[in-house]
């Protein structure tokens, strides 16, 4: 089975749903990927009839979580490790955080599943300004993320992580990241898919190698650029 499951993490209806959905699919094999895939996620959701993507919501962001249940998070035990293959591994605080130089950036957010909301500023430390800091060593290609509700993750390679629109970002819509949105600290990777932006984010890795996440080990693809990866054909974010 595969370890990134919810099903194996925690048993839960939800990810016992996905875990059924992977299989049942993927054995029929007759789908084309992006609707497999569309279908995957809208169980992962809170919307496990898929039926709310049929509804208006007024342009807005949907409640995304493969875990069922995500612990709070404050200024007081929030922690973002940084390790793998760089010199210099360690924790931030919230405050280590707040205290670099913040980047605003103001892009649309488009989820593979079809939603789009235009015009979304973000704002937090550049992940590249943290790279710098750990000192990444020569051996090193790509960064795995994990998040603190046990079960999601997600990648980047080294060269998409030093871009200048990625952010560990601790604002969204010009407000602390709420609980719901992967407060207080989630990653925002603003040319690619919004499954790429890891809420809850609590741990960067620096490997040899890429390892897909969460939802690329279900077939998402890896390098998600906005309208040129998943099949679909969405104008760029940027
Ligand atoms: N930890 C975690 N991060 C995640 C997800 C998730 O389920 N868990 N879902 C992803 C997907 S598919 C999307 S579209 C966005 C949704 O973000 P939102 O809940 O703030 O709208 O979060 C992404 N990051
Ligand atoms: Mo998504």
């Amino acid at each position: 089975m595969n370890p990134e499951s919810p099903e194996e993490r925690n048993g839960t209806p939800v990810g016992r749903r996905v875990f059924l959905g992977t299989l049942g699919l993927g054995a029929l094999g007759v789908l084309t990927a992006p609707a497999l895939q569309r279908g995957l996620e809208s169980l992962a959701g809170k919307d496990p009839t898929g039926l709310s993507g049929l509804l208006p919501n007024g342009g807005g962001f949907r409640y995304y979580s493969v875990a069922a249940s995500v612990p709070d998070k404050n200024a007081t035990d929030y922690r973002l490790t940084i390790g793998g293959l760089v010199d210099h591994p360690r924790a931030y605080t919230l405050a280590d955080l707040r205290a670099l130089p913040q980047t605003r950036l103001v892009r649309d957010v488009q989820c593979v599943t079809g939603w789009r909301v235009p015009g979304t500023p973000f704002e937090g430390v550049r992940l590249a300004d943290l790279l710098d800091a750990a000192g990444v060593r020569p051996t090193a290609r790509a960064l795995r993320f994990t998040c603190f509700d046990g079960t999601y993750t997600e990648s980047l390679t080294l060269a998409q992580a030093r871009r200048p629109d990625v952010l560990v970002a601790l604002r969204m819509q010009d407000k602390d990241i709420g609980h719901d949105h992967g407060g207080p600290v989630r990653l925002y990777v603003a040319p690619m898919y919004f499954y790429k932006s890891a809420k809850w984010l609590s741990g960067i890795t620096v490997t040899d190698r890429v390892r897909p996440g969460y939802w690329e080990n279900l077939g998402y693809d890896v390098d998600a650029w906005v309208g040129r990866s998943n099949g679909r054909t969405d104008e760029p974010t940027g």
